[in-house]
């Protein structure tokens, strides 16, 4: 079965680790348990403190550990330069980050701010273009891009707001991305997960009866979990995959499908 995935010792970069609830840890586990070499980037020195210690417990070997802003293009190419420099060839890149000021995801919709806006834009849809770019030049033997979206992105989900319109513009990146990168072999898709318990959920007030909704109404009755995500995210990254590009995949108990 690992042969049929052609992972073992590829070269995969992970970004946006920060803690062990984290769907960008459950990714990790499942591509490091069939071989893969795994680079991390993370932005605040408190995630790369919770990383360091997340991979020692877990006796993971990371390939490398790289400080990396999305919200700032040379950040972006010192990190792959470094990454590239290290490793030589990137196979893959998960994309796991998104971020909007607190005050945009409180209060109505339509007191969005105009820098509250573009902010979000910057950092969860941006951030994708500017690290494919510089992700492209090492993934010489072509590869798979992989971002994280969410169903605020095709539908209102009240409480979603401007990280909606932010996912929106992730899920067409990703469109446009696949156009640009497929004559290179590099496939780019987004995996729209359902509602997970990590850090991006915490203070949400509602995120218990959105967890219960897909609990009672999604048709295989349960919520997904990062491990569900990880696995997904594998299967994308493999081989088995390598027929899709520029595609939205939910992993969300099938919820999306229901009225
Ligand atoms: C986030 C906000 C509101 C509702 C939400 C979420 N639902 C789900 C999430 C229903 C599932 C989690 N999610 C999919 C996200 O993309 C989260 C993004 C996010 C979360 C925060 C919280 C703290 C903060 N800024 C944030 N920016 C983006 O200050």
């Amino acid at each position: 079965m690992t042969d049929l995935l052609q992972l073992k010792d590829k070269t995969i970069v992970i970004m946006g680790i920060a803690n062990e609830r984290s769907i960008g840890w459950g990714v990790a586990q499942s591509l490091y348990k069939v071989g893969a070499k795994l680079v991390f980037t993370y932005r605040q020195e408190r995630s790369q403190k919770k990383l360091l210690k997340l991979l020692e417990k877990n006796e993971f070997e990371a390939e490398l550990v790289v400080e990396c802003d999305v919200n700032n293009d040379e950040s972006i190419s010192n990190a792959f330069k470094q990454i590239g420099e290290k490793v030589g060839t990137i196979h893959g890149v998960v994309h796991s980050i998104a971020f909007a000021h607190a005050a945009d995801l409180k209060g109505d919709f339509i007191n969005t701010s105009r820098e509250g806006y573009a902010f979000a834009q910057d950092t969860s849809a941006y951030s994708l273009i500017a690290v494919a770019r510089e992700a492209k030049p090492y993934m010489t033997e072509g590869g798979s891009i992989i971002g994280m979206s969410y169903l605020g992105a095709q539908r209102v989900i009240p409480e979603y707001k401007v990280m909606g319109i932010a996912k929106s513009a992730l899920e067409t990146t990703v469109k446009y991305l696949a156009s640009d990168l497929g004559p290179d072999n590099i496939r780019v898709n987004a995996i729209s997960a359902g509602p997970i318990r990590t850090l991006a959920a915490k203070g949400i007030p509602s995120f218990n009866d959105i967890l219960n909704e897909v609990k009672e109404t999604a048709p295989l009755r349960r919520n997904v979990t990062q491990e569900d995500v990880g696995d997904m995210t594998l299967a994308m990254m493999s081989h088995l995959s390598r027929g899709v590009t520029g595609e939205i995949i939910y992993v969300d108990s099938g919820y999306n499908i229901m009225a």
